[in-house]
């Protein structure tokens, strides 16, 4: 715990990773955050293994000084201190638990069991079309949910919209094609207006060009 009080939390981000879903959800929310760029791996900041000795992303420093990681538990936190009020959900809220599950469908059935296993060395190119097999039931799940609705909950955008889209954003890279999922696609494409979504990729763009530099 840093032994300071302020205004709005820190978080530490590197460009196109999970950090941004919890970017964006801070933009739609109106949540002040201080941003620390860093890379990760062996690059990383040694003020930020300081904090994670994992070195990753979600970190997040709150206003009180404690250490919030897990991109799951960071997204809620931004979504629980939204100043904007339709945007809010704390707990009592009807929503809350069918955010907390789209958000941990998020994170463990498409960022760590996808992204984690074809981004990084340590499985084979076999092990990685596997996964990328595998997740097309996630998607059609998702697809199946997503018809005739514009997000995962009610009629605007939560803190797991900002995980799915973020999910989106990376997964062709990954060589996951969601294209012929008719209702996630539009979803995908009705995002891309989304003028906090645009901005943020512009930012990280120039984020990512200038810890290359
Ligand atoms: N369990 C963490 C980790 C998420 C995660 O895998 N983050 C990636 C970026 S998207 C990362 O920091 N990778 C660096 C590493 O694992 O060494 C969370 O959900 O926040």
């Amino acid at each position: 715990m840093i032994a300071s009080h302020k205004s709005s939390a820190t978080l530490y981000h590197a460009p196109f990773t999970c950090s941004f879903a919890v970017r964006l959800a801070a933009k739609w929310g109106e949540v002040p955050l201080e941003i620390i760029s860093t890379p990760l791996g062996k690059m990383a900041r040694d003020d930020f293994t300081a904090h994670n000795p994992l070195a990753q992303v979600s970190t997040l420093i709150l206003p009180d000084g404690t250490i919030l990681t897990e991109t799951s538990a960071c997204l809620m936190w931004v979504q629980t201190h939204s100043q904007n009020p339709d945007f809010k959900r704390t707990p009592d809220h009807a929503d809350y638990f069918q955010m907390l599950r789209w958000i941990g469908f998020c994170a463990t059935e498409l960022h760590k069991q996808l992204l984690r296993i074809v981004f990084y060395d340590e499985a084979t190119e076999d092990v990685k079309d596997n996964f990328r097999h595998l997740s097309l039931s996630r998607l059609e799940l998702l697809n199946n949910h997503l018809e005739g609705r514009s997000a995962l909950i009610g009629d605007t955008y939560s803190a797991a919209d900002a995980y799915l889209i973020w999910f989106l954003t990376l997964a062709p890279k990954a060589g996951v094609k969601f294209t012929p999922f008719g209702a996630l696609s539009a979803y995908f494409d009705s995002a891309q207006s989304d003028e906090s979504l645009q901005y943020l990729l512009t930012e990280d763009a120039k984020r990512r060009a200038s810890l290359k530099a």
